[in-house]
């Protein structure tokens, strides 16, 4: 097992994606885990913040994987799965996931992953994953009327140390089949609300409207439009999506 063979513990911090880039930064080996119960300036992409009360989980891990940064893409989309894993099997409640980085509970985001890295020679010197479940949380404490928790769909406060557990050693399980190529992408797929559905996407400056057809081996969401043109997805930071009104 490689993620969680060190576990730090804090009760409130900044970002705990900041805490594990300067650990990664001093040298910390792949594996390392920060958590905290709380967090004051959580982030979500593009300098979005991620509503971070006490009860949810708050993690990152340090990773530091052998391949091309071009593999960062595709990694950070497929590690939604996991942690989608992990909370229908401690709570019963279907998960899916929406390209790039969310969880949802009966179409409500549940969870956001946020990948961070530094790159040396083409190749990731240190990868920072950093996931936030809302976890026993109430979610309209959470100031964000689309959310949903885990909670609230089991109906019950779940065993946050048994969840964190189960959820590291799903990571832990994605990470060795992803290394090893063997990450089978039904899982994803099957998952996934994005696929199939119509969609309107802003991306790098650019709005692009069509049918979802796919995540590609890059990870890349492709759609297609209406003029029959094939686009590719690929920026996990400078993307949204919501379902077009055509
Ligand atoms: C994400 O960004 O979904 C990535 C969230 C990653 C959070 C973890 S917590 C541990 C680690 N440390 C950090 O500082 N961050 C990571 P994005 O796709 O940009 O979504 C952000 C948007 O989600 C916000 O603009 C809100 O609309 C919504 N949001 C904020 N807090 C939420 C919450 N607790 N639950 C559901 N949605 C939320």
């Amino acid at each position: 097992m490689i993620i969680g063979r060190k576990i730090i513990v804090k009760d409130e911090v900044a970002s705990t994606n900041d805490l594990a880039k300067s650990l990664a930064n001093d040298g910390e080996e792949e594996g390392l885990v920060v958590t905290a119960k709380t967090q004051l300036a959580g982030r979500g992409r593009m300098g979005r913040s991620w509503s971070s009360p006490e009860g949810g989980l708050y993690l990152s891990v340090i990773l530091r994987p052998n391949v091309p940064v071009e593999d960062m893409l595709r990694m950070t989309v497929l590690a939604c799965v996991p942690v989608a894993e992990t909370i229908e099997e401690a709570s019963g409640c279907k998960t899916t996931v929406k390209w790039p980085n969310d969880v949802e509970i009966g179409g409500r985001k549940v969870a956001g992953l946020l990948a961070e890295s530094a790159s040396k020679g083409g190749d990731i010197a240190y990868m920072v994953l950093g996931i936030g479940v809302n976890l026993n949380v109430e979610p309209s404490s959470l100031g964000v009327p689309e959310a949903t928790s885990v909670s609230k769909c089991a109906g019950k406060q779940l065993d946050q140390e048994a969840f964190l557990n189960l959820l590291l050693y799903r990571l832990d399980t994605f990470y060795a089949a992803f290394l090893k190529g063997t990450f089978e992408m039904a899982d994803y797929t099957k998952r996934s609300s994005t696929i199939g559905e119509e969609i309107e996407a802003e991306s790098d400056g650019a709005r692009i409207i069509g049918r979802a057809t796919g995540v590609d081996a890059t990870g890349a969401l492709t759609i297609l439009t209406p003029e029959g043109t094939t686009h590719r997805l690929t920026s996990v930071h400078e993307t949204t999506l919501k379902k077009s009104n055509r």
